[in-house]
């Protein structure tokens, strides 16, 4: 007999088991995409986790292996990694506080599954996410095309369930792009924002426009603000399974994605999101749009105020 052919499917490791975490891997295994490992510092839930959506595979139809463990050796061998571990900002937490937390955690984390999974592309979940992409770049030593953060896609689809709520038009039909941080400071690209093609501009007045932005800026306060105890994570991981899906699957789709910079968009040594094509290799390109002047005034003070947090978060990994 010869010997059989070995087959290899491809694995997805992510780091941190909580909502967002426990949310991408029941859309990776329910989009049969790749099989998945769930690691969490907490002992037990991960394991839990991962066998609850094990009794869910004959129902949902897939085949896909989903363990939960608390050992990186678990890890081994994956093709991407997600890094969701870390704290939300709790009531009486100040930035800095959350700053120093999760950057410790985002640090070991990064350190941890790379010497597990050298050949991995990497994408950063965790909040503050511009810095914390930063600091897992430094922290593996990863070529920029294999590290990345999400954000931009999740505030794109926020900007885009907006503008189809206003217009009441199929949420599918809307395309936006949402470059900058995520939080605040994003910078929202209402010009290319269309319904089918057609500009919003054409379907909306400015007023309304800025409504919907401004709702798109303070889209994860105003989840937090209902739930009260933590914030968004369906749509958070949808947008992840989206960028693990160009992956995977080799689709070179041009997404908004937090990324370090060298020189474009006039920005150097910062992590900011811009649209880029994200393919089996990572991050394939980065695209320069020809920005107007107060769009690229917009890019310059959301990149100014993740340096700003960069910075901070060195002192504050320096010192302890
Ligand atoms: O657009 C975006 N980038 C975001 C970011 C959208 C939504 C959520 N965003 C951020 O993701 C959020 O502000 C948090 O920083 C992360 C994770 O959010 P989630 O809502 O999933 O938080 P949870 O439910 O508290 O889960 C965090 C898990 C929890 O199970 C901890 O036990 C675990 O992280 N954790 C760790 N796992 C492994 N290793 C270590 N050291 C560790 N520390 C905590």
């Amino acid at each position: 007999m010869s010997s059989p052919i070995p087959c290899h499917l491809p694995r997805v490791t992510i780091v941190g088991a909580g909502r967002v975490g426990s949310t991408l891997a029941q859309r990776i295994a329910e989009k049969n995409l790749a099989d998945v490992v769930l690691l969490d510092i907490v002992e037990g839930m991960p394991q839990g986790l991962a066998l609850d959506l094990l009794e869910a595979r004959g129902i949902e139809r897939h085949n896909r292996q989903i363990v939960g463990t608390n050992n990186y050796a678990d890890t081994a061998g994956s093709e991407i990694v997600v890094i969701t571990a870390g704290l939300p900002r709790k009531p009486g937490m100040s930035r800095d506080d959350l700053l120093r937390t999760n950057a410790k955690i985002v640090v070991e984390a990064a350190k941890n599954a790379i010497a597990h999974s050298p050949n991995a592309i990497f994408i950063v979940v965790t909040n503050p996410l511009d810095v914390m992409t930063y600091l897992a770049w430094q922290a593996t030593g990863l070529s920029r095309d294999r590290i990345m953060g999400m954000a931009g896609v999740l505030d794109s689809a926020r900007f885009e369930a907006f503008i189809a709520l206003e217009l009441g038009v199929l949420p599918a039909d809307v395309k936006a792009m949402v470059l900058g941080s995520h939080g605040d400071l994003m910078v929202p690209l209402s010009r290319y924002a269309t319904v089918n093609g057609i500009p919003i501009t054409e379907l909306l007045d400015a007023a309304t426009i800025d409504r919907l932005i401004e709702r798109t800026r303070n889209g994860g306060a105003e989840i937090v603000e209902l739930m009260q105890t933590g914030g968004a994570f369906f749509a958070p991981a949808s947008a992840t399974s989206v960028m693990v899906e160009s992956i995977l699957l080799n689709q070179s789709r041009l997404l908004p994605i937090a990324t370090y910079l060298q020189g474009e968009y006039g920005l150097e040594d910062v992590v900011i999101g811009v649209p880029c094509r994200l393919g089996c290799a990572g991050i394939e390109s980065i695209l320069e749009l020809n920005l107007s002047d107060s769009e690229r005034q917009a890019l310059h003070t959301s990149a100014q105020s993740v340096r700003k947090n960069i910075e901070r978060s060195q002192e504050i990994l320096a010192a302890t």
